[in-house]
Order: structure tokens, then C-alpha cells, then sequence
């Protein structure tokens, strides 16, 4: 039987029991800033110094938290299965560091600093580089100041081609961790659902677009996606 082409979207619920702060729960990230004050290319040019300041305060966190019992059901997954995309909302690198690799990153990634005149990215964690004075680049004559590697609200998220290629030529499609809120991301399932993908949805409780899936399994991720691995394993070998 031809193996199961299977896309995972992951958002910040996925990070949550690693102690990375979600969005929109209480106490999420958002509750002390307004969103267009900190993620926007508006808040960039307005306040660079406080938009750096917050950015900055996550890139160091990341040293401070490790992947969950969800992350790593992912690992085991997609290191099992032959086709899994694995496409993330998230900007941190808890998937990587669970093993799993070639992660898509549609809303960008704290590890990584972007020229402000080449646009060329490079990874940035050097002690020296999460301070809160600015980066510069290596890449310019005369180096040019870094921004974070985010794709901010009014910004395109990156790999949107092959993002919406993979969504549309899956056999199952899982969310795992996002309120529903954000689009593009939040329609991918109405494109996996269009192209007669099975939709499952693993949350804590009911997102804005829960009406979109044929299962839902609400609960911690951490608790749900080891059983939940282990059937898919079943069902796709
Ligand atoms: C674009 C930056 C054009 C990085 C982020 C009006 C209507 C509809 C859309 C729009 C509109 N006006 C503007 C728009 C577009 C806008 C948008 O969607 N706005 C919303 C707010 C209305 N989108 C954009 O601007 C995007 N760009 O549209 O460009 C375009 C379109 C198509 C093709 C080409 C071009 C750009 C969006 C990216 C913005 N950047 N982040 C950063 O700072 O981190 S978005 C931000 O929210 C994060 O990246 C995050 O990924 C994203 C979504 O949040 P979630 O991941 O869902 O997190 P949240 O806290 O919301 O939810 C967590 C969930 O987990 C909860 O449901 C909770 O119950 C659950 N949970 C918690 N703990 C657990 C758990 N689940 C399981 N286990 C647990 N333990």
C-alpha cells in the first residue's frame, strides 16, 4: 500500500508545556504588548529599540527550555514515516532540537538575524549576540543593522509555495497547538480538506476555526501525541 503523505502544522500550544509563553492564553506573550505595537515592520520603524528588546528576551529564553513528550512524538513520527512535512507557526527550535529536520519555519525563527540591506540571514546565538544593543551583519562593507528573522503581521510568510503543495497532496493533515487566529495558517486546513485530506486537530480547547476538522482531540499535546503517533504509525506502515 503506497505510504501516507501526512503534513503536521504545529503553533505555540506545542511549546507550551516546554515553558515557551503562547500568545493568546492568559499570561500569553501578547498580554503585555499590543501585537501591533511589537510584530509588525510599523512597530520596526516606530520603536526598534522595544521591538529588538522583546525579540531578544526570546532568543535567550530558548537556552532555558528543552522539547516535550510532544515534540519528540513528532520526531518519532516523522523519523518513522516517509512523508511528513512538518511545518511550524512557531519561531523557536524545539523541533530541531527533538531530531526533527528539515522544519519549515512559515513565520520565521528566533535562531537566525536578518540584514536589513542584503536580507541574508545567519544564525546569531553567541552570547554576544543576545544582548540588548543591536546586531550588525557580517555581510555588508559597511555593516548594516540586523532584524529579527520573524515574519511580522502585513509581512508574507515564508514557503508559501511549497507550503500550500504540500497541504494540497496530503493524505492526513494534523494541527497541533494553535487558537485558529492567523492566516494563512489557520486556512491550511481548508485546503487539506479540499484536496480530500483527513483533518485532525490536537489542542487544549476549542480554536476559532475547530469546525474545519473530522477529529478533534482536545487535551494536552504532551499527553495526546504519544497514543496518537503510535496509531498514525499503525495506520501508515
Ligand atoms: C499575511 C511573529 C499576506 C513571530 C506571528 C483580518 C482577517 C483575517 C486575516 C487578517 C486580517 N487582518 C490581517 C490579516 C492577516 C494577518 C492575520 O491573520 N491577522 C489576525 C491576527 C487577524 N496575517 C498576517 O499578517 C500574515 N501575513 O497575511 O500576508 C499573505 C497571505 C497569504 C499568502 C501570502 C501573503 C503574517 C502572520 C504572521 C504573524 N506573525 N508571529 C512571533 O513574534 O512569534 S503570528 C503569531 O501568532 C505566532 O507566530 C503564532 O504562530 C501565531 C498563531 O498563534 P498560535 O500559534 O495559534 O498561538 P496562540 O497562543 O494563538 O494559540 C495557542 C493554542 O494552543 C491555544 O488554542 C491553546 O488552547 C493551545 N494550547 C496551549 N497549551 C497547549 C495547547 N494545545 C495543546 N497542548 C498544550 N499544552
Amino acid at each position: 500500500m503506497e505510504q501516507r503523505k501526512v503534513v503536521v502544522l504545529t503553533g505555540a500550544g506545542i511549546s507550551a508545556e516546554s515553558g515557551v509563553r503562547t500568545f493568546r492564553d492568559n499570561g500569553g506573550l501578547w498580554e503585555e504588548h499590543r501585537v501591533e505595537d511589537v510584530a509588525t515592520p510599523e512597530a520596526w520603524r516606530h520603536d526598534a529599540d522595544m521591538v529588538w528588546r522583546f525579540y531578544q528576551a526570546r532568543r535567550r529564553q530558548l537556552s532555558e527550555v528543552k522539547p516535550n513528550e510532544g515534540h519528540l512524538s513528532l520526531f518519532r513520527f516523522q523519523s518513522e514515516v516517509e512523508h511528513v512535512t512538518l511545518i511550524t507557526q512557531n519561531v523557536d527550535d524545539l523541533h530541531e532540537r527533538a531530531g526533527c529536520t528539515d522544519v519549515i519555519h512559515m513565520h520565521g525563527e528566533l535562531r537566525t538575524l536578518r540584514c536589513e540591506f542584503s536580507h541574508e540571514r545567519e544564525v546569531r546565538m553567541e552570547p554576544s549576540d543576545l544582548s540588548d544593543d543591536f546586531a550588525y551583519c557580517t555581510c555588508c562593507t559597511h555593516q548594516s543593522r540586523m532584524r529579527p528573522d520573524i515574519v511580522w503581521f502585513g509581512e508574507t510568510p515564508m514557503e508559501m509555495t511549497r507550503i500550500i503543495e504540500a497541504v494540497e497532496s496530503c493524505d492526513l493533515f494534523v494541527v497541533v497547538g494553535s487558537s485558529g487566529h492567523v492566516y494563512p495558517a489557520a486556512g491550511l486546513v481548508n485546503h487539506a480538506k479540499h484536496s480530500g485530506a483527513h483533518t485532525v486537530l490536537v489542542n487544549l480547547e476549542q480554536p476559532a476555526n475547530a469546525e474545519a476538522f473530522d477529529e478533534v482531540h482536545l487535551g494536552l499535546a504532551g499527553e495526546l501525541l504519544p497514543t496518537l503517533v503510535s496509531t498514525w504509525l499503525k495506520e501508515s506502515n
